[in-house]
């Protein structure tokens, strides 16, 4: 990481041809270096100013300038952000005008990482910025949005002091070994404040676990015989002509790949090739890879039609998907009759009719969308972090948690059973960001956008 004390500059919009593009400058020499830029100077308050930039006496651009001071801006330092005219020229020759004059470029997530170091942000709001940003669906968006402005961060703080509460109980036991009727520091009584403690913790985890599937996408694969519409299922779920479809048996020979955003839920979709018994040896290649994709897939659309659903060949895939999460597709279904569905429809589970020709896809999407429901995390009324880091810590807390409980239950020495407890204390700060190490840091912020 580069010095932290100089003052940075970066485009916060893209550089592009566009109206406006907004640059910000952050650091203890924001105001000196904009001022070098102009004839009529800007002082050292909150607000807003129209302002002609020059290179010396070459006029450069009209502007508009909203300025901070510290410590009351994002990064918690002097904050002036340009909006200039778009334009690639015009955006990259003021950002460079601006590192002539004394600033550096910005690394990635750079102004996010000073707010967090300069206190303005936790480490779960920064993360929220993050995912706000990368918001694939709106699950993700709302959780991104709630976790950036901190409004279940009170859990996290609550845990804490319920955990330190704890910890400071046994202290005392062990510092006052005669004195065992310090309030509240019997087993039993520390059992069960620990146990509390526990419970959030899993839930905690079981919901960010749901939630970060959904935010991130559901491995899915598209199964079944050749020629029952999967490639023409996959260009209809992504609304675009990806995969070839023929009548010809044996068309998808390699996968095809694509992503779909459904509200609350992203799918990485995965086209197969048909399987069938072939002698073609690249079609075998194919269907080898069809099978391996059963296996890793975490939701299968095995798609069949009416007439073929009993052939050996779905026998197989039924066998292999069986203890899998799978819904049953009856594509083709503008052939099927009514009565027919109905018939079908009470002798199979997770069963949706498509006809993928005609764009008809409305009830599996459905079908997905409740398979992946849960009030829980839709209602968003508690902390749930989408981060895959964010989340190993929390695993990491509540394995603490577990050895402690457990070891509190098998009467081992209460000094030993406070080791577990201050881990699970240490990861808790890290999970806020109040206790870190430089490099981690640098790490988490520089998954973010220039600029951010
Ligand atoms: N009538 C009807 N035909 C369909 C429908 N969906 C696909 N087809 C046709 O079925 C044929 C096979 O479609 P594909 O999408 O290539 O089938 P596939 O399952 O990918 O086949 P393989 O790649 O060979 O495994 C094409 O002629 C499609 O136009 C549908 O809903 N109704
Ligand atoms: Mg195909």
């Amino acid at each position: 990481m580069n010095n932290i004390n100089q003052t940075i500059v970066a485009p916060t919009t893209n550089i592009s041809t566009q109206a406006i593009s907004l640059i910000r400058i952050s650091g203890d020499d924001s105001f000196n270096i904009i001022n070098k830029l102009l004839k009529k100077r800007i002082t050292e308050t909150k607000n807003v100013w129209v302002r002609k930039l020059y290179d010396k006496n070459e006029l450069i651009d009209e502007v508009v300038l909203t300025s901070f001071v510290a410590p009351a801006s994002f990064t918690g330092e002097h904050v002036v952000e340009i909006a200039c005219h778009g334009g690639i020229l015009n955006t990259q020759k003021i950002i460079n005008l601006i590192i002539k004059n004394g600033a550096r470029m910005a690394n990635k997530g750079e102004f996010s990482q000073r707010a967090f170091l300069n206190n303005k942000i936790d480490l779960i709001q920064a993360e929220g910025i993050n995912d706000l940003i990368f918001a694939k669906n709106e699950l993700a968006l709302k959780i991104g949005v709630n976790n950036m402005t901190g409004v279940h961060n009170q859990s996290i703080i609550n845990l804490k002091t319920n955990l330190l509460d704890i910890i400071s109980r046994i202290q005392v036991s062990i510092d006052y070994p005669d004195y065992d009727d310090v309030e509240g520091s019997s087993v039993e009584d520390l059992t069960t404040a620990l146990r509390l403690i526990n419970n959030e913790v899993t839930a905690l985890l079981k919901r960010s676990k749901m939630a970060i599937k959904n935010a991130n996408g559901i491995k899915t694969a598209i199964v079944g015989k050749t020629n029952v519409g999967k490639s023409s299922l996959l260009n209809a779920l992504l609304n675009e002509d990806k995969a070839i479809v023929t009548d010809i048996h044996g068309t998808t020979r390699d996968i095809v790949t694509g992503e779909i955003n459904l509200e609350n839920i992203s799918l990485n979709l995965i086209d197969t090739a048909g399987i069938r018994k072939t002698n073609d040896v690249v079609e075998n290649l194919g269907i080898e890879k069809s099978f391996k994709m059963i296996e890793d897939a975490e939701l299968i659309l095995f798609v069949v039609n009416k007439e073929n659903l009993n052939d050996s060949e779905n026998k197989e895939i039924f066998l292999k998907i069986k203890n899998k999460k799978f819904i049953l597709i009856f594509n083709k279904s503008e052939l099927i009759s009514n009565e027919e569905k109905i018939q079908l429809i009470n002798e199979y589970e997770n069963i949706v009719f498509t006809s993928a020709i005609n764009n008809d896809i409305e009830m599996l999407l459905n079908m997905i969308e409740r398979l992946y429901f849960n009030e829980e995390i839709m209602n968003n009324d508690s902390l749930i972090l989408i981060n895959l880091e964010q989340i190993s810590l929390v695993e990491q807390i509540k394995n603490k948690l577990e050895q402690a409980l457990n070891a509190i239950i098998f009467g081992v020495p209460i000094d030993i059973i406070n080791v577990d407890l201050h881990q699970a204390w240490e990861f808790l700060n890290q999970l806020i960001g109040e206790q870190y190490e430089e490099e981690i840091i640098d790490n988490i912020f520089k998954k973010y956008c220039l600029g951010k």
